[in-house]
């Protein structure tokens, strides 16, 4: 099948839903006429102690500032928590999935309320004030929202550490922000194995003297030792605080969350979000996208270290007053049908996971699925990486019984929320692509020198004017915001993304033309894995670049020069691979390390990494122009001795 099949929306599964064809033209025409009063409007859907009575006051150029709503007064933890209680308080807020298939729980409206007001108390009487940096390294479970929830009602700053990151991730994120605090758990579980987070953290704070207290919760039992005067337990603290809490009253831009993120250079960014635009976003995006309605089980397959967890399974889903499902596990565990299985369970409407998971099931055949009636799914979703459109087909034929629309969501960390999806029901689909762009989203597509293509194109993807749930800053470092997103094409975001647009508009995301991977819908800076990969004894210089990889998308691919005098084995091979695994976490393992005695450079000593890129792809009849390089002769070379 082409890429030009349509698959039109099915007019007998759009009715009640929110957004039709036309409402979303209209909504689309009206943003763009007059977002003042559109966004005003849209504003509306958080509760605010101060609506805002300043809408829009952004600007790309020059020193780039960005401003939503700025006069407005609101606590992100109200929105998602208090805003209901007197509507659905008794209504389930999260169930929570173990990783265990026995083990589940549900948390009501009310109670969340209660656990999340204790836990603010608890900040608080440890002399976390507005404005302080809260590092979470925690697992998939309940605590984990209430921890958020809970430095957003004090006006703290949450900065995630995702679970999966190694001890010296954990630090560098720590001291990046100063954190104070950090919060985790004794041990986390996924797919049948425990990940030890306290001894990771442990390790972590040695060189993390800014912090001075540590929550930890009891989540598998599994002994650690806790330091006296800095470790406390989450439910002894959380036991004796009150269990109402004021909320911090905070200005739409004060911040809400750091997230760290991997971008071309240096070491990972801390991308500020602020409360007002973000939540805005969140909650708008997660209504139009999934068709979100009142009742409704919905379950995103994120982890909440990552923006998708943050923004789709808390913040978006509870300012909505959704049911969320919180998953701890994996979808192969313990057997490939795990999905479907609690989807049965829970009754699931909407599913939202990433083509990584996808292309994975699919292997395993139709049966697994098909196990599971699946008659609760209303709308599929994806994210994280391009869906190829055979993987995009077999969601939509085998899990949505061609039933369910695909909405494919183009988005960043940086961006807050989803810029470019279909919406269900007011969109016709096209496998393998993000097609539109939401409703008050201006994307464009320059060419290499910044010029605006028109019409059908291939290009670089660029964001022309400001949304409520863009990032403002990079933490502590405006310059390096600045330099990122806004310099390449002066007085445009740069996504760093590539993409083609076809002739009816539609977006087909290409993936990154920067020097970022996506690895399993993981964002890893090339540059942080060789910096790992340079820091071991036995390494002078590595570069780094993605392979294609059937299941993960993007493989990782290392070229590595030893220092003089080691030879290469296989045995150092494995203890390299451990060692990266080691220094950032599993997600940055390579999957292949060739041995290079010499890397193609020019004569300016630039790696070539183009060259790189097309010997990891094995497409080497098309390597382009190689006689800028200082030495031709080491490309023969990597040739003949590429891995796999
Ligand atoms: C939400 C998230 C962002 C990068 C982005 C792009 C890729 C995300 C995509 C997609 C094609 C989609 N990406 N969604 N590519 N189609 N639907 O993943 O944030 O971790 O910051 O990654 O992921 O390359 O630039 P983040």
């Amino acid at each position: 099948m082409t890429d030009h099949s349509v698959i039109p929306v099915k007019p007998e599964l759009a009715q009640g839903n929110r957004v039709d064809a036309a409402r979303r033209a209209e909504m689309a025409e009206r943003a763009a006429r007059d977002p003042e009063g559109f966004w005003r409007e849209e504003a509306g859907r958080i509760a605010w102690m101060t609506p805002p009575t300043r809408i829009k006051n952004t600007s790309f150029e020059g020193d780039v500032s960005i401003k939503w709503f700025e006069d407005g007064v609101l606590n992100a933890s109200v929105s998602c928590l208090d805003q209901h209680l007197a509507e659905r308080g008794d209504q389930v807020a999260i169930i929570w999935e173990g990783d265990d298939p026995n083990s589940d729980s549900k948390v009501t409206y009310r109670e969340l309320h209660e656990r999340v007001c204790r836990m603010a108390n608890v900040l608080r009487s440890l002399g976390v004030k507005k404005g302080d940096r809260v590092t979470l390294y925690l697992p998939m479970i309940v605590e984990a929202a209430v921890a958020m929830l809970a430095c957003a009602r004090v006006g703290a700053v949450h900065s995630i550490v995702f679970g999966g990151f190694s001890p010296d991730s954990l630090s560098s994120r720590i001291q990046d922000c100063d954190s104070t605090l950090l919060i985790t758990a004794d041990q986390g579980r996924r797919g049948g194995r425990t990940v030890p987070l306290k001894t990771n953290a442990d390790e972590a704070l040695r060189s993390c003297p800014s912090v001075k207290n540590v929550i930890v919760v009891r989540n598998t039992g599994g002994g650690v030792p806790m330091e006296e005067g800095r470790d406390h337990w989450w439910h002894t603290l959380s036991e004796a605080a009150a269990a109402d809490c004021e909320p911090e009253p905070m200005s739409a831009e004060d911040p809400l969350f750091i997230l760290y993120t991997s971008g071309s250079t240096g070491k990972p960014k801390g991308v500020l979000h602020t409360t007002g635009g973000y939540m805005v976003w969140a909650s708008f995006t997660h209504e139009l996208v999934f068709d979100y309605r009142p009742g409704e089980i919905y379950w995103c397959t994120a982890d909440v270290g990552w923006v998708t967890g943050h923004s789709y399974i808390v913040y978006g889903p509870l300012a909505n007053g959704a049911t969320t499902l919180m998953f701890e596990g994996v979808p192969n565990y313990p057997g490939v049908d795990r999905c479907w299985q609690v989807v049965d369970k829970h009754k699931v409407n909407i599913f939202y996971t990433a083509p990584t998971a996808i292309r994975a099931l699919m292997r395993e055949g139709e049966a697994p699925v098909k196990k599971w009636s699946r008659q609760s799914l209303r709308v599929l979703g994806s994210v994280g990486e391009p869906i190829n459109p055979e993987a995009w087909l077999w969601y939509y034929r085998v899990v949505g019984d061609e039933r369910c629309p695909i909405v494919d969501t183009w988005w960043q960390t940086e961006t807050g929320g989803i810029l470019i999806s279909p919406l269900p029901g007011a969109v016709d689909l096209k496998p393998g692509s993000a097609t539109l762009p939401l409703p008050g989203v201006q994307p464009a597509l320059v060419d290499g020198e910044g010029q605006l293509l028109e019409g059908a194109a291939d290009g670089n993807l660029v964001i022309l004017d400001s949304w409520p749930g863009q990032m403002r800053t990079v933490y502590k470092d405006h310059e390096r915001f600045i330099q990122t997103y806004f310099s390449t094409f002066p007085g445009k975001y740069f996504s760093g993304d590539g993409a083609r647009r076809d002739a009816d508009g539609y977006y087909w995301i290409t993936g990154r033309v920067d020097d970022v991977l996506n690895v399993s819908g993981h964002r890893m800076g090339t540059a942080e894995i060789e910096s790992a990969l340079v820091a071991h004894p036995k390494v002078a210089e590595a570069a780094v670049v993605g392979m294609p990889h059937e299941l993960k998308g993007q493989g990782i691919y290392a070229y590595v020069t030893l220092t003089s005098g080691e030879e290469p084995s296989e045995a150092l091979r494995k203890e390299l691979v451990a060692w990266v695994r080691k220094e950032i976490g599993p997600i940055a393992s390579p999957d292949a390390i060739q041995w290079a005695p010499g890397l193609p450079k020019t004569r300016s000593g630039k790696i070539m990494r183009r060259i790189l890129r097309k010997i990891a792809a094995n497409e080497t009849d098309s390597l382009g122009d190689i006689s800028t390089l200082a030495d031709p002769t080491v490309v023969e070379e990597l040739i003949g001795n590429r891995v796999g």
